[in-house]
């Protein structure tokens, strides 16, 4: 059939998945910004797309620095929604269904650039190529090489949003395994030292629990590190909350604005 002759064919399926690609990034730019009124006019999609693409473009898919999607935070504007801010590790699932249904707390993935970016699980180019390939097989995987262009812009985008962090933040993280605040997970190796007072007043882990195979509580060795790692000018808290009280909270989500822990 047509459609498995142009598949098969290398050079027209890569410029079909290039076009994808620019395509969904641009359309979710524009479908943020229609959903969020106030920063319509201070980003232009066309814009952000160069920005971002330009960051990996042309470059091996293992050296791509951090600092090369500078240009991409600089192509951005957003309102930082203080007192709102949700952190999250080892809880990406639990955590975006909880900000879906309340609509109280904000993650990286409601504001501009994690919506853009999210679930794009590959992108990369290579050495002086002006293609995108968004293939499993072509691009480095996460913890294939430290500089790859999918952990790179995470770290970024990780750092700006923290950097942008103000009033009370709650970050979640997860009872059900050993070591909640994981040295090597972006909330701990990029977002927490980002955190600043006075901009920031506080953190508030809230600690998922659900029940007899928990394996840490507020006492956690990992989460005694978190708070030593904290600007000490930052008041700490952290609260052991059953998931099934969450899930109960986004079931009447007219409760929920700082209701739920
Ligand atoms: P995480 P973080 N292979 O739950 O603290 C593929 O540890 O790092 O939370 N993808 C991976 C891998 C891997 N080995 N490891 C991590 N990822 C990706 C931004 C994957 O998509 C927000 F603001 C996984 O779900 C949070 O506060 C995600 O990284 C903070 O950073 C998170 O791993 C969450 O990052």
């Amino acid at each position: 059939s047509v459609a498995v002759a142009l598949w098969s064919s290398g050079p027209v399926s890569s410029d079909l998945l290039v076009g994808d690609f620019e395509s969904t990034i641009i359309g979710r730019c524009k479908a943020y910004l229609a959903k969020n009124k106030e920063d319509s006019s201070k980003n232009d999609c066309e814009e952000v797309w160069k920005a971002f693409s330009g960051a990996y473009l042309g470059k091996d898919p293992c050296e791509v620095s951090v600092e090369a999607y500078d240009p991409l935070m600089r192509a951005v504007s957003e309102r930082p929604a203080c007192d709102r801010m949700l952190f999250w590790s080892k809880t990406r699932d639990f955590v975006h269904d909880f900000t879906a249904k309340t609509k109280c707390q904000l993650t990286l993935e409601d504001t501009l650039l994690g919506y853009m970016m999210n679930d794009q699980t590959y992108w990369c180019s290579e050495k002086g190529s002006s293609v995108t390939f968004t293939e499993k097989g072509k691009c480095p995987g996460w913890d294939e090489c430290e500089r790859n262009p999918m952990k790179s812009f995470w770290k970024r985008a990780s750092a700006a949003f923290a950097e942008s962090a103000c009033g009370d933040v709650a970050v979640m993280l997860n009872g059900s395994i050993d070591t909640p605040f994981a040295p090597d997970s972006i909330f701990a190796s990029v977002e927490v030292k980002k955190f600043h007072s006075p901009k920031m007043k506080a953190l508030k882990v809230v600690l998922v629990t659900k029940g007899k195979d928990d394996k840490a509580n507020c006492k956690n060795k990992s989460l005694q590190n978190l708070k030593d790692a904290l600007d000490p000018r930052l008041s700490y808290e952290c609260l052991e909350v059953p998931q099934s009280k969450i899930i109960d909270c986004t079931s009447h989500p007219d409760k929920a604005c700082g209701n739920c822990w």
